[in-house]
């Protein structure tokens, strides 16, 4: 029961906290200073990116940094009609019917260990997929959902070079969608890594391998860097294998476990045809396959681990330990390589603590560590879930150095460039869980917020707090100079399906399908330049109807919509872009089409009529 009073006492004190802070006011002459900090001015852009996930929202919140003002929401795992995600054909395809995801943690590629700004990947712990968005466009471009998973909290983490992108499940299932009932949770229930690769020029993800482990939940995970850059670690909890009640019989043990893993080893082994096929997967079980997988006992239910930027070290946080525990690449390199090991669980040598360990770090009073950002001075950030703060700390001595409060209650941080072998030590984003009453009130539940730190100086300085959608649970901050967008998508002649003269222009009846080969344009639709009404289509009840649609505006940001009225249907073409909308005619009558996205001082009259004729 100690856990219980542990969270109750917590409660207690992030109570105390919150009182507290909320009293604290700035003086107005800080404030404006502060203001000036982070004012980008007319004319002027902000110097970082930073790429939210939107959480059960599916999709993905991009803001500038300072300012922290919004920019841009990118669907990913979710439909959104104000870009016409989900309408289309290809976005329509990638989500495969899915109304929504749940986005945790974003990685941008990277190359040598550091974001190359080339693509961003997201985990969908609601339905198990991962998705890419690609960065020059910030459209998602390939979406793929995995087996034998349930709900890839631990991801996503990419490796030093973008190799893999790596998925650990949060909920141990069956394999192979296979039923079993909770009784049979030891030996029946497994938890699962999927280890995935992203073609680049296909732009395509791979199911590379899985690994089988125990039915434990993998919390968070984080890919080695230089020295590690072999390896990959995670977090666990539940090493308890409890079924029921996770919050009182999963906080039981002392010690969970943090599970390392080589993964080129393990790719060697691929390649070599060790492994099993289960449910179309490759997987890699430890019971069979020795010597690449590995765990080291942590503090009881840890959250965030994390590789420092060198490589030498991971650091994991408690969550129900108040301590951040420092381990050692090294020293777990030389205990695996002594053959020192205390327990096997399946099949998983397990080092011993002390082996492994390098420091605990405990700041008085500091509750509920959940994850570890760096800067470029060989300092951590750690945020604090019950204490409301964030701690500040030396990685080599664990001397505590600042500690600044939250409001409220912060789940990760982000620092710039704070996952790569070069952080930059600006700035730092604490995203916390709870808002409270610090905006205008909108009713029983509050937004969450971010509160922007610079952490430039030895002491963190609170710069402001800012109400966000749900919900953002990781975000990554990269510079603005590695991110290149295209103007506008290049004019390819033989793209299929694209139209680009007046002329070619056409309806074409295949049977009962009615293909319209149109073009969109500053203001007109044009369906058909050689009828009488070129933005009419008539068709017949019961047609299956495609609209070609491309954008022949080679112009940046003349985006065109196309909504049909009463059809529940619209989507939309960027500059150069060409996009196919596909529906069945059912329902018989007129029903005008019109330019959902404001394109021109004559964007009222870019409209035309969908005609469809009774039985
Ligand atoms: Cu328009």
């Amino acid at each position: 029961m100690s856990a219980i009073v542990g969270i109750a006492a917590g409660l207690l004190v992030a109570f105390v906290f919150f009182a507290d802070f909320n009293k604290t006011d700035q003086n107005a002459g800080e404030n404006k200073s502060k203001a000036e900090k982070v004012y980008v001015p007319y004319g002027e852009k902000d110097e970082y990116y930073m790429m939210t996930s939107g959480g059960h929202s599916g999709q993905l919140f991009v803001y500038g940094l300072p300012s922290m003002r919004k920019i841009r929401t990118v669907p990913v795992f979710t439909p959104d009609p104000a870009t016409g995600y989900g309408y289309d054909e290809k976005s329509k395809e990638m989500l495969g019917g899915y109304t929504w995801g749940d986005f945790h943690h974003p990685a941008i590629s990277e190359t040598a260990g550091e974001y190359d700004g080339k693509f961003l990947f997201a985990n969908d712990v609601g339905n198990n997929r991962v998705a890419a968005v690609d960065l020059s466009t910030f459209h998602t471009v390939d979406i793929m959902s995995l087996p034998n998973m349930g709900g890839p909290h631990a991801g996503v983490f990419v490796t030093e070079n973008t190799e893999y992108i790596a998925l650990p499940t949060r909920f141990a299932r069956p394999l192979d969608g296979k039923f079993a009932d909770l009784d049979q949770y030891e030996t029946e229930y497994k938890g699962v890594v999927s280890m995935t690769t992203f073609d680049q020029e296909k732009k395509k993800f791979e199911l590379a391998y899985q690994i089988v482990l125990p039915p434990w939940s993998y919390d968070l995970s984080d890919a080695g860097k230089k020295m590690s850059s072999d390896w990959i670690v995670m977090t666990t909890y539940n090493s308890e294998f409890a079924t029921t009640n996770l919050e009182i019989n999963a906080s039981q043990n002392d010690r969970d476990y943090i599970v390392l893993f080589n993964w080129k080893k393990l790719e060697e082994e691929v390649s070599a045809g060790n492994y099993d096929d289960v449910n179309g997967a490759k997987m890699i079980d430890p019971r069979k396959h020795k010597g690449a997988i590995f765990a080291v006992p942590v503090a009881k239910s840890p959250h965030g681990v994390d590789v420092t930027p060198d490589g030498t070290r991971f650091i994991a946080s408690g969550k129900l330990a108040p301590m951040m525990t420092v381990f050692s690449f090294q020293k777990a390199f030389d205990a695996i390589e002594k053959g020192e090991f205390t327990d096997e669980q399946f099949g998983i040598p397990v080092l011993a603590y002390e082996d492994v360990m390098e420091r605990e770090v405990d700041p008085p009073g500091a509750l509920g560590p959940l994850h570890t950002q760096f800067d470029d001075r060989g300092n951590a950030f750690n945020t604090m879930f019950i204490s409301s703060e964030v701690v500040k700390w030396n990685i080599e001595t664990g001397e505590v150095i600042d500690r600044a409060p939250t409001y409220f209650s912060p789940g990760h941080a982000t620092a710039t460039e704070g996952d790569t072998v070069s952080p930059d030590g600006k700035w730092l984003v604490a995203l916390n869980m709870i808002a409270k009453d610090n905006f205008l009130s909108v009713g029983p539940s509050h937004p969450e917020s971010m509160d922007l730190y610079d952490i430039s100086g030895d002491k963190m300085e609170h710069m402001m707090a800012v109400p966000v959608d749900p919900e953002p649970h990781y975000a990554q901050i990269i510079h603005r100079d590695k991110i290149n967008t295209i103007k506008i998508y290049p004019k390819e002649e033989d793209r299929k399906n694209s139209v680009w003269k007046q002329d070619d222009t056409r309806i074409e009846r295949i049977g009962n399908e009615v293909h319209v080969y149109g073009i969109a344009m500053r203001s007109k639709f044009i369906f058909d330049a050689k009828s009488e009404r070129p933005d009419a289509v008539t068709v017949k009840e019961g047609d299956r109807v495609y609209f070609h649609l491309t954008n022949i505006d080679l112009d940046q940001d003349i985006t065109h919509g196309f909504g049909i009225n009463d059809y529940d249907l619209n989507f939309e073409v960027q500059p150069g872009q060409t996009s196919t909308l596909e529906f069945v005619a059912d329902k018989p009558g007129v029903y005008p089409i019109y330019c959902t996205n404001f394109c021109s001082a004559l964007h009222q009259e870019m409209s035309g009529y969908l005609l469809v004729e009774p039985k």
